[in-house]
């Protein structure tokens, strides 16, 4: 197999330049998905596939495929890919270093007049985050068949603001069907976003899977009142009641330690005025664990505790489960190769369950996929300061690119 090799200072160039688009003081992005910023990366990326003779797709939910032929146009084409869209105190790694990477990888292929025998096709998946629009993974959802696109368009963020609507603003409602570009196996490169390759020196997670992930929405009203005047004993407070159910939370988690994590990350309180007694809280609530009966029995813990605060405190209250991605595994052979790609690239790796959300839980699903992961700087992501290395980013191109050859070539 002939030895290709990335060029690093180009993809880390790469990394720097887009990081640009939305970049913060602090040295983060805030790219949320469909918004203008989004728009600009995307025509980058669009102008810098088709620059190496790809043909780029776009779906109705706005998925972006870059095609690259190979020697045989009847094989199904090899994906990489993940997304460009961001938190809004995100890092200049998360997504954007499996496309980036899968674009270094065509880079290098072109450089070199190197042809696979598959097709390699480059994916930019929409709303990965799920920040803007829940639930997260949407874009690959839909094309994985777990939601259909008339639930996408109905999404609204928390300005009132359509999923549908957005991405005709910026032009991205593409032609081709959800589902229709269709490709035989998915690597998705990503940084761990976690602690462990750092803490044990390894280069490079040999991802088996992606634990299961619930999100949920609460609503709690009662009365708006005036904080000086109404006696402690007359108060149904809304953000009383939230506070004790962030409580709750926490402990649902830790009484399933270690692998269970338990978050409120989205609260808004109305009115939000210092003399007033909260009258309404809404509200999320992040669930994750590697089993799926563990979260069945953190889901309803947290449905009798929801409903038990309320009417402690008089309060009226609503619940939604908002998403619901069950545990996924793997597929061997693809793990195989980023295996074998890792050990000719000369790297130590470890397998690891990937405790964040990818884009990839939703792909296993309709395709053979897996994850490459590489260290990020105190296991640090979702904040501005997230860091690697540019070793670290060429480590998992490589790997990535390697592996690629190796699922090719099988
Ligand atoms: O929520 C997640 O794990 C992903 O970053 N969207
Ligand atoms: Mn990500
Ligand atoms: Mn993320
Ligand atoms: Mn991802």
């Amino acid at each position: 197999m002939q030895n290709l090799t990335i060029n690093p200072q180009r993809l880390w160039d790469s990394l720097m330049d887009t990081a640009k688009i939305g970049g913060t003081e602090k040295g983060g992005i805030c790219r949320l998905t469909l918004t203008d910023l989004d728009r600009q990366v995307r025509d980058w990326f669009r102008s810098q596939c088709e620059a190496l003779g790809c043909t780029v797709a776009v779906d109705q939910v706005g998925n972006m495929f870059a095609t690259r032929p190979g020697k045989r146009s009847d094989l199904s084409p090899i994906a990489i890919g993940s997304h460009l869209d961001t938190q809004p105190t995100g890092g200049k790694f998360d997504g954007v270093l499996g496309v980036l990477g899968g674009l270094e990888v065509m880079r290098t292929m072109h450089d070199l007049g190197y042809e696979t025998n598959a097709p390699l096709m480059l994916v930019n998946w929409t709303n990965e985050e799920g920040s803007r629009f829940a639930p997260a993974m949407l874009g690959s959802g839909v094309y994985a068949g777990v939601f259909d696109r008339a639930f996408a368009d109905s999404r609204e963020d928390r300005q009132g603001v359509k999923f549908g609507d957005a991405i005709e603003s910026i032009g991205y409602r593409g032609d081709a069907v959800p589902g229709s570009m269709k490709f035989g196996a998915m690597f998705e490169l990503h940084i761990e976003q976690g602690p462990i390759l750092e803490a044990e020196r390894k280069m490079v997670g040999v991802v088996t899977g992606v634990q299961g992930m619930r999100w949920y929405e609460v609503e709690l009203t009662g009365r708006e009142a005036h904080t000086g005047s109404t006696p402690m004993n007359l108060r149904t407070n809304a953000l009383l009641g939230t506070a004790r159910i962030i409580e709750r939370v926490d402990q649902i988690a830790l009484e399933h330690s270690p692998s269970a994590v338990g978050t409120v990350g989205l609260v808004e309180v109305k009115p939000n005025s210092r003399n007033v007694i909260p009258g309404h809280v809404f509200f999320t609530v992040d669930f994750r664990h590697p089993d799926d009966a563990v979260l069945e029995v953190m889901e309803g813990k947290l449905m009798s505790a929801i409903p038990a605060i309320a009417n402690e405190i008089g309060l009226e209250f609503s619940v939604k489960k908002v998403w619901d991605s069950p545990a996924v595994r793997f597929d061997p052979e693809c793990i195989s190769a980023v295996r074998k790609g890792t050990e000719k690239a000369g790297f130590l790796s470890r397998d690891m369950v990937s405790g964040a959300g990818h884009d990839a839980a939703y792909i296993a699903r309709i395709a053979p996929t897996t994850m490459i992961f590489v260290p990020c700087e105190g296991g640090l992501s979702h904040n501005e300061a997230e860091s690697t290395t540019l070793e670290e980013c060429a480590a998992g191109a490589q790997v990535l690119l390697n592996a690629v050859l190796e699922y090719d070539q099988r």
